[in-house]
């Protein structure tokens, strides 16, 4: 089916579109079961358009035994029945696009479930066999090959390898999985691993799908010969020589994947796009990943990982900006995903004890938390975010202000983290609590009355975090969204485009100008500061004190 005519003509809509992750299992539940479907996100549409978003990216959807929520997929041309049917896909891919908004979806490359029908075969056909090819296997080291091939570590804890019991019932060799031992990374080597891809890319783009986010899009290519880390970090330092690789992150091999992609989302009438998921720190080894002939654009975590400092932010919006002019591709600003502490909770954190790196919520355990503080940062970082030029994401639930759910019993947490890491690390199912819709009710409004209890437990309080809640309220959290994204819609200023910074501003203030006639005032401080002479309000995420923008607060300013 054509895109409404009121799309369509925005072939250029992923340079500047806001872009709304949904983790279905979180978002809305239809049929009771206590976990998020597809009609859950379909009866939720009228929200999302609502809102003023212009696209969705939904979180795996296909069949998957659910050893890393959807991330461990076996088989991606259907859908998981838990989530729904292709009928149900197919509806909501129909009605988003009559609401005016776009579909992308999230391919995982870089490993399979074990349960795919090729890691099977790869298992059942034995060492050497051209089904092993396709995956990452390898002999083990010492005498009795019962040491991993290599030192490379899992990310979800322990080493990289998972060795097999071959069919003569012994132990044999190891098979590299950089996740969890049911998500055997593939073989970027073998020619079958591009065609499959390039098939499943064509599936849903044929069925009108208008993009794909790239799970760990830098990890697919590993090092031909397996060579030891020896102690290499990663992210490489910023003064890495040229020439030092990793050597399964973010080799130069992984480009000519996306070479590949891009020719067949080009190959389409309609403007399909890329987003990848790409952790390398430096911001060039991140804009090489979106050169004309490769991704649309990429998520920017440098920006998600800053500290709330204005010259920090400055430091890493300045850099982003002039890293991606160079290959002409649009930046993304991200506060927030999946895997990561909610930005309310981390932004309630004293900065000074915040290290700019990986901020999952383990990191902040420990440090002492103004929530109050945090949600106001939050909101002050939303303004900010979709004043920036190009396009930015709103993970779902930061709409609502929700925090971290940060004391999620031990026994009913979820993420494979946790038990790879025996307990140590206690993963990332605070962000994925299922959304509260109603101020009240057995699931806020999640499932039906009646239903299964969600698959995460909700805060007894989740319900002042409510859709419902949050409509009542002007002052909302929500309120501020969906007026900052009716502005950005009308407003020519923002968007793709360029911003010039004010360098005069005082103390601890990030302040920027964007042409015509716009500027974006955050006060990062710990006083009021005086806003610029000839300008009005056109939105602020607090009141302001005696006409000053208030500590931890942002404003859009019209000038005259
Ligand atoms: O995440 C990739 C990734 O490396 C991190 O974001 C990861 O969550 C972190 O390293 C954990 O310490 C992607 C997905 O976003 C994540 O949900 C999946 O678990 C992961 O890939 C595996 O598919």
């Amino acid at each position: 089916m054509p895109l409404p005519a009121s799309i369509a003509a925005d072939r250029d809509w992923w340079r500047h579109a806001v872009v709304y992750q949904i983790y279905p299992r979180s978002f809305a539940d239809s049929n009771g079961d206590g976990v998020g479907d597809i009609n859950g996100i379909r009866s939720r549409l009228p929200y999302l358009a609502g809102l003023g978003i212009d696209a969705i990216w939904i979180n795996p959807w296909y069949p998957s035994p659910m050893k890393d929520a959807g991330y461990d997929v076996s088989d991606y041309r259907a859908i998981e029945p838990v989530f729904g049917t292709m009928a149900d896909a197919e509806a909501l891919i129909a009605e988003a696009h009559a609401a005016g908004i776009r579909v992308i979806l999230d391919i995982v490359p870089n490993h399979t479930s074990d349960q795919h029908r090729w890691f099977q075969a790869a298992l059942a056909a034995g060492p050497g066999s051209p089904e092993r090819d396709r995956f990452i296997f390898a002999e083990g080291r010492g005498p009795a090959g019962d040491e991993p091939p290599n030192d490379w570590m899992s990310e979800f804890g322990g080493p990289a390898w998972t060795r097999v019991i071959e069919a003569d019932g012994r132990p044999g060799q190891w098979y590299l999985r950089l996740f969890a031992p049911e998500q055997p990374d593939v073989n970027w080597n073998h020619p079958d691993i591009h065609a499959e891809f390039e098939q499943t890319l064509r599936f849903w783009f044929d069925r009108g799908v208008d993009g794909f986010r790239i799970d760990v899009a830098h990890g697919l290519v590993k090092d031909a010969d397996l060579r030891n880390l020896d102690g290499l970090p990663f992210p490489l330092p910023d003064d890495a020589p040229d020439g030092l690789e990793h050597p399964h992150w973010d080799q130069p091999g992984v480009h000519d994947v996306f070479r590949e992609w891009r020719a067949v989302a080009d190959s389409y009438a309609e403007p399909k796009a890329f987003c990848g998921e790409i952790w390398v720190g430096r911001d060039h080894r991140l804009t090489a990943y979106l050169r004309p002939d490769e991704l649309h654009t990429a998520f920017n975590f440098n920006f998600l990982q800053a500290r709330w400092r204005a010259g920090d932010l400055r430091r890493v919006i300045s850099a982003t900006l002039s890293a991606h002019a160079t290959v002409g591709a649009p930046a993304t600003w991200v506060l927030g995903n999946h895997d990561v502490c909610r930005p309310a909770s981390r932004y309630a954190r004293p900065q000074e004890l915040v290290e700019p790196n990986f901020p999952n919520l383990q990191k902040y355990l420990g440090l002492p938390s103004d929530l109050p503080t945090g949600h106001r940062r939050a909101r002050a970082a939303a303004l900010l975010s979709l004043a920036l030029p190009g396009g930015a994401y709103v993970y779902a639930g930061e709409e609502l202000g929700l925090p971290e759910v940060e004391d999620i019993p031990m026994a009913a947490r979820q993420d494979p983290i946790v038990s790879g890491t025996g307990g140590e690390n206690i993963g990332r199912d605070g962000c994925r609590v299922p959304l509260p819709w109603t101020s009240g009710g057995a699931s806020f409004g999640f499932s039906p009355e009646g239903s299964v209890a969600p698959w995460l437990p909700q805060p007894s309080d989740w319900g002042r975090y409510s859709a419902e809640a949050a409509e009542a309220d002007p002052a909302s959290t929500l309120a501020l969204y969906r007026r900052a994204l009716a502005l950005r819609s009308q407003l020519p200023a923002l968007g793709e485009g360029d911003l010039a910074w004010v360098g005069d501003a005082g103390g601890e203030v990030l302040a920027f100008t964007r042409e015509p006639g716009f500027g974006c005032w955050v006060n990062l401080g710990t006083e009021p500061v005086p806003l610029p002479e000839g300008t009005s309000v056109l939105l602020a995420s607090d009141d302001l004190v005696g006409g000053r923008l208030a500590p931890d607060s942002a404003a859009w300013l019209q000038f005259a």
